[in-house]
């Protein structure tokens, strides 16, 4: 009896122990992927944005750099996947650059497979948008940026870029497996916006426009519906 006592005790404390350095490592290192619990409690569609409010600060708030003029429009177009409203990208490119936009996130994003928006261009050389993500590396909820680079100096930037070489709207699905890390050796270099361990998640997109064949030329485009998806 005493044996078997003994035997149920040292079984017992492995178990406790076993917890124990498992939450260490929970607490220490951001997972590569989430649990099966989480990912199957959580929603398949994030709506980024659709613009039906009218505008681009109100439900969902958007930032600009460069030289990229935001307008919210009506849609004109008869497609059954617009929505009421898209937003228009004009802008003047300096060598190609023509500026920016961006959201804050802040999302729990480790489910999601792809990304999905509606893009209407105007036919060859409509011009390139390179979606940016960010994850949250060093857990404060923010994109660090080196003050002397304005590069992240923390957290992954993962890019996947789209050459808009098409007349008229398009639905647009990229795998999150076709994005890059475009800055080894900072963050982990891993995609893993979960929130756990203190990270924020997925902390921020950005869509960059730049020209695709004049390098002082102009852009339009409108987008819409755009969503992260887990498919
Ligand atoms: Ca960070
Ligand atoms: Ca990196
Ligand atoms: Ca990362």
């Amino acid at each position: 009896m005493n044996a078997l006592y003994r035997l149920l005790c040292v079984f017992t404390i492995c178990l406790l122990l076993g917890a124990t350095s498992t939450d260490v490592l929970a607490k220490n290192s951001l997972p590569r992927s989430s649990s099966k619990s989480r990912a199957s409690n959580a929603p398949s569609v994030y709506m980024i944005d659709n613009f039906l409010d009218g505008d681009y600060t109100t439900t969902r708030e958007w930032f600009s750099f460069g030289n990229v003029k935001l307008s919210v429009i009506p849609n004109q177009d008869k497609e059954t996947y617009l929505s009421k409203y898209a937003l228009q990208l004009t802008g003047q490119a300096q060598q190609w650059y023509v500026g920016g936009i961006g959201q804050y996130l802040g999302l729990e994003a480790g489910h999601f497979t792809h990304l999905k928006l509606v893009i209407k261009g105007n036919g060859l050389n409509s011009g390139y948008l390179r979606i940016e993500l960010f994850d949250d590396d060093n857990r404060n909820a923010k994109v660090d940026i080196n003050q002397d680079t304005g590069m992240p100096s923390a957290d992954d930037k993962f890019v996947h870029s789209i050459l808009v070489d098409w007349e008229g709207w398009r639905v647009v699905t990229v795998p999150i497996t076709q994005f890059g890390d475009s800055n080894p050796g900072v963050g982990d270099d891993s995609y893993n916006p979960y929130q756990i361990a203190g990270s924020a998640g997925l902390l921020q997109i950005q869509i960059i426009v730049t020209t695709a064949k004049d390098p002082m030329g102009g852009v339009e485009m409108l987008i819409d519906q755009i969503k992260l998806v887990k498919m």
